[in-house]
């Protein structure tokens, strides 16, 4: 029976990922300045896509298609940049993650009759969408379910509103964090639904449910994040098109691109196909409008927005347009420590250290239109995009094992527990 179950799942895994045949993804190491530089034009000349962003002191890794192997071969090699494999045959390890993940979705489903959200596992929309439902239902003293807008494609982008005092006690300060913007980071909204969790369902610090009021949206871009489910793995931006011809054949924005802050300056493209595509305005996406509005509905007492992205295990703050500081750089940096601290004494030792900084400085490059940096353009106080955990090595498949799925939303939340205190004690001053 197992046997025939395990050869089921293979024939449904081999129809997918066609588009990967022939894809390899590579470690790359950079030494010096001079070679981070080298390695800019090369992104473009031979179409890499950078899943995580090498910096001086770790690996990024890169996924290169076929027919460009040989050239960022020589390149790299003519550079001096090293260059490892990562994975061989790409399709064949997002097809071991597909069995795998099936695996566990069967098993922890038989466990929990489906009721649960789970953490051994990637979470689809769908079930996170009826996760949210469910909690607005059960708790309606605390926890607020609104229907913010429709997605491009016309899916529901819902957000959670979190409050012992339905959001009208004036002088606590606000908590938002947001995830899967960029829709191929499956680790992004888990992190998300586990605060939601901590602060309804397992409540262990009830400060923070008194203290505060929050807002948690798991998924910014549903559109994009069902597309990595069921056509594209690696798909980042939304699924827009837009009067440009271009976008019927190569739909999307880059979400963390879209927003208005020195928009499509630096760090973006003005291509529809390119994976940095800043859309074609500020906010010309329907999934920034509502992070945008949200931050501007309760700005007044905003006091710290996350947003969850994968992966490299860092903590960035502004400003990543042209790595200066901004006034509250000490606020931002202190803040950012000690959440990374409180992470780092909760992390499995085989995961890698966190990183805290300026964006640009630590991620070694420059980007125009995030919503980090426009969220604190407007205002809020304290704002950082979390490169959450996303890879070991040593592993067969390409992505973050699930088993490790509710260790990373676990000690996320210690980091979180810790921003928000620190934040709530910076507002009240
Ligand atoms: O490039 C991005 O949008 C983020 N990295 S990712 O690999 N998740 O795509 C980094 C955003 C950092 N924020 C700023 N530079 N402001
Ligand atoms: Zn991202």
């Amino acid at each position: 029976m197992k046997f025939l179950l395990v050869l089921a799942l293979c024939a449904v895994a081999y129809a997918k990922h066609e588009g990967y045949i022939g894809w390899k993804s590579y470690y790359v190491g950079v030494a010096t300045d001079a070679q981070a530089k080298a390695l800019e034009p090369l992104i473009q000349k031979y179409e890499l896509d950078f899943l995580s962003h090498p910096t001086k002191s770790r690996e990024g890794v890169v996924l290169v298609e076929p027919q460009h192997q040989a050239g960022f071969i020589q390149d790299m090699e003519a550079e001096g940049i090293t260059y490892r494999i990562h994975a061989d045959d790409v399709k064949r390890q997002l097809e071991f993650d597909d069995q795998l993940i099936e695996m566990q979705r069967m098993s922890s489903f038989t466990r929990t009759a489906g009721r649960q959200l789970p953490y051994d596992n990637y979470q689809e929309l769908e079930v996170i969408d009826e996760y949210l439902d469910y909690i607005g239902e059960k708790y309606p003293d605390v926890a607020t379910v609104v229907n913010a807008a429709e997605s491009f494609e016309g899916r529901p982008i819902k957000y959670i509103k979190i409050s012992t005092t339905n959001f009208e006690d004036e002088s606590k300060p606000v908590i938002f964090i947001d995830g899967g913007i960029h829709a191929r980071e499956w680790i992004s909204p888990p992190s998300v639904t586990w605060a939601i969790h901590k602060l309804v369902e397992d409540v262990t610090e009830n400060d923070l449910l008194e203290k505060f009021d929050w807002i948690l949206l798991p998924v910014v871009n549903p559109d994009g994040y069902k597309f990595t489910f069921t056509n594209e793995r690696f798909w980042r931006k939304t699924r827009s098109t837009s009067s440009n011809p271009l976008s019927q054949i190569c739909r999307g924005a880059d979400g963390n691109r879209n927003f208005d802050f020195v928009w499509n300056s630096i760090g973006t493209s003005n291509s529809p196909c390119s994976d940095i595509y800043a859309g074609t305005s500020a906010f010309s996406e329907v999934e920034t409008r509502v992070v945008r509005d949200i931050l501007h509905e309760h700005l007044a007492r905003m006091a710290l927005y996350l947003t969850m992205h994968s992966f490299g295990s860092m903590i960035l703050y502004p400003w990543g347009h042209d790595g200066s500081l901004s006034q509250n750089a000490l606020g931002l940096h202190t803040v950012g420590v000690a959440m990374a601290s409180a992470i780092q004494s909760n992390a499995l030792p085989n995961f890698p250290p966190y990183t805290v900084g300026n964006s640009a400085l630590v991620i070694g490059y420059y980007i125009a239109g995030s919503s980090e940096d426009y969220a604190h353009s407007i205002g809020v106080p304290l704002s950082y995009t979390y490169e959450l955990p996303g890879l070991s090595s040593g592993w067969d498949g390409f992505h973050l094992p699930p088993q490790y799925i509710e260790q990373v939303c676990r000690e996320t939340w210690e980091g979180i527990v810790v921003g928000a205190r620190r934040a709530g004690d910076l507002f009240r001053k």
